[in-house]
C-alpha cells in the first residue's frame, strides 16, 4: 500500500516557514473553479446519490453510460473561460462518488473510454489546457466508490461486511484506490487533490496518514484538501461562508450557482452574479478562497447561466486584480462597513462596498496615516477627511470618504 509505482513513501516532515511556501500558490489564489462532469449530466439528476438515496436504481443510474457523448466537449474552451472569470486553479471530478472514471483507469472498467459512446480520456486533454493556460490543476477524488462491492457500504448489491470481519477485502479496495491515484499521479501530477467521501471510516481504517505521506513523496509540492481524515492542508467548508473567521490560516470555501454540483435542468435557484461576488469577497476578506462550482452537459456544453456568472466574475476580477489577488485577510469587523482585504506590506486596505454608498463612508479606529484613497479599476483619488488626532494621539480616528456615482461599480466598489 505504501508504494506508489516505484516510488516508496518517505517521512514527510516540514518546517512551517516550507508550509508556507507551499502553500503559497494557493493563498495568493483567491478563486478557483471546480467542475462536476459525470454521467449524472444525462439525466440531470443528483450526482452518485439519486442511486444511493434510491431515486434511480443502480441500473437506472448506470443506464446513464448510454447516453454520455462529449460530442461538444472542448476542453480549451472551458480552460479559457476558467481563466476569464479570474480563477487561478481549478478542480475537476476525475471520479465521483458512483464511480464512473473520466480517464483511462486500469484498475477498473468503469471509465468513459470503455462504457459511454464518449469513448475516449476526457480527462487528460483538458489538463493539459489548463495547464497551457497558466492555470493549477486540482483532481477531485472520491475515496469511497460506490460501485466497487469491496467497499463495504456498496449500494450496486447487498455487500455490507464488517472490516474486521473481512479485512483482507478491505485491503483489496484500498489497493483499488491506491492503483487509480498512482494513475493520477503518474499521468497528470496535479497540484492540487480534492478528496471526498471519507466519512464512512476513521484516519486509521482509511490509512489517512500512509496515503498522504506516500502523496507527498511522489510529488513534494501537492495540496490536498482536509477531506482525508485530517491529513490535508486546508479547511474545507462547503456551501455556507463560516460565520466567524476559520483558526485555519488556509481555507476555501466551495459552493454551487444554483442548489447543484452537476448539471441540473430542473434546479433554476441560480444565485445572481452579485450574491456570488459578495461571498466571493466575504471569503477574501476572511482570508480564504472561493471554488465556485460549475455543472456542464453530457455533451460537454457549459449552461450558459453558469457561462454568464463566470463572464461577469471576469469583469469584476480583472477591474479589481489588485484588491484580490495575493491579498490576505482584512481588519477585523466592526471598523467598515463593508469586506476588507490588506495587501502583503499590510500598508493598503481594500474596502468593498457591497452597496451604493449615498454618503461618506467611514473608517474607524486608525492610527496610521492616510496618504491617499482611491477607487480600484478607476483609479479616481477620492478626497478623505480624518477626523480625531489619528496620527500621534492614542485616540483612534475616523477616515471619511465619498465615492461619487460616477466611479461606482455596478456590483461592488472598491476604495484602497
Ligand atoms: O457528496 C458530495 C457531493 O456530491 C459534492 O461532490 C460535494 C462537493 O463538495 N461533496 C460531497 C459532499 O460533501
Amino acid at each position: 500500500f505504501l508504494t506508489l509505482g516505484t516510488t516508496k513513501a518517505q517521512p514527510f516532515k516540514e518546517s512551517k516557514e516550507e508550509k508556507e511556501k507551499r502553500m503559497q500558490w494557493f493563498q495568493d489564489a483567491k478563486l478557483g473553479i471546480f467542475i462536476h462532469w459525470g454521467i449524472y449530466s444525462v439525466r440531470g439528476v443528483t450526482e452518485s446519490w439519486s442511486f444511493y438515496n434510491n431515486y434511480l436504481s443502480y441500473d437506472e443510474y448506470m443506464s446513464q453510460l448510454d447516453g454520455f457523448t462529449a460530442k461538444s466537449y472542448n476542453p480549451a474552451e472551458w480552460a479559457k473561460l476558467i481563466k476569464e472569470s479570474g480563477a487561478k486553479y481549478t478542480v475537476i471530478t476525475s471520479k465521483h462518488h458512483d464511480g464512473v472514471a473520466l480517464w483511462d483507469t486500469q484498475a477498473s472498467d468503469l471509465n468513459t473510454i470503455k462504457k459511454t459512446p464518449a469513448s475516449r480520456d476526457l480527462l487528460t486533454p483538458f489538463t493539459k489546457a489548463v495547464r497551457k493556460e497558466g492555470l493549477k490543476l486540482g483532481i477531485y477524488y472520491s475515496l469511497l466508490d460506490w460501485s466497487n462491492t469491496d467497499y463495504p457500504y456498496a449500494t450496486r448489491n447487498s455487500t455490507r461486511y464488517q472490516i474486521k470481519e473481512d479485512s483482507a477485502r478491505w485491503q483489496r479496495f484500498l489497493d483499488f484506490d491506491n492503483r487509480q491515484l498512482a494513475e493520477l499521479n503518474k499521468q497528470f501530477k496535479p497540484d492540487l487533490y480534492w478528496f471526498d467521501g471519507d466519512w464512512d471510516f476513521s484516519p486509521e481504517t482509511w490509512k489517512a496518514k500512509e496515503l498522504s505521506t506516500m502523496l507527498r513523496t511522489f510529488n513534494p509540492k501537492v495540496i490536498l484538501n482536509s477531506r482525508i481524515q485530517g491529513y490535508g492542508d486546508y479547511a474545507t467548508p462547503e456551501q455556507g461562508v463560516p460565520i466567524r473567521r476559520p483558526d485555519s490560516q488556509w481555507w476555501e470555501l466551495c459552493m454551487t450557482m444554483n442548489d447543484s454540483w452537476g448539471y441540473a435542468p430542473t434546479d433554476t435557484n441560480y444565485k445572481t452574479a452579485n450574491m456570488l461576488l459578495r461571498t466571493f469577497v466575504d471569503c477574501i476578506s476572511n482570508g480564504g478562497n472561493l471554488l465556485l462550482d460549475i455543472g456542464p452537459k453530457e455533451d460537454g456544453t457549459i449552461p450558459q447561466e453558469q457561462v454568464d456568472i463566470l463572464k461577469e466574475f471576469g469583469r469584476w476580477t480583472k477591474k479589481h486584480a489588485d484588491a484580490i489577488y495575493g491579498t490576505r485577510a482584512g481588519i477585523p469587523e466592526g471598523h467598515v462597513m463593508g469586506y476588507t482585504t490588506l495587501n502583503k506590506n499590510q500598508d493598503i486596505l481594500y474596502v468593498f462596498l457591497p452597496y451604493k454608498p449615498n454618503g461618506p463612508i467611514s473608517v474607524k479606529g486608525l492610527k496610521n496615516k492616510v496618504n491617499r484613497a482611491w477607487v480600484v479599476g478607476n483609479g479616481a483619488l477620492l478626497e478623505t477627511k480624518v477626523v480625531g488626532k489619528a496620527y500621534w494621539s492614542s485616540v483612534p480616528g475616523i477616515l471619511y470618504f465619498d465615492v461619487p456615482e460616477s466611479v461606482q461599480d455596478s456590483q461592488i466598489t472598491v476604495v484602497a
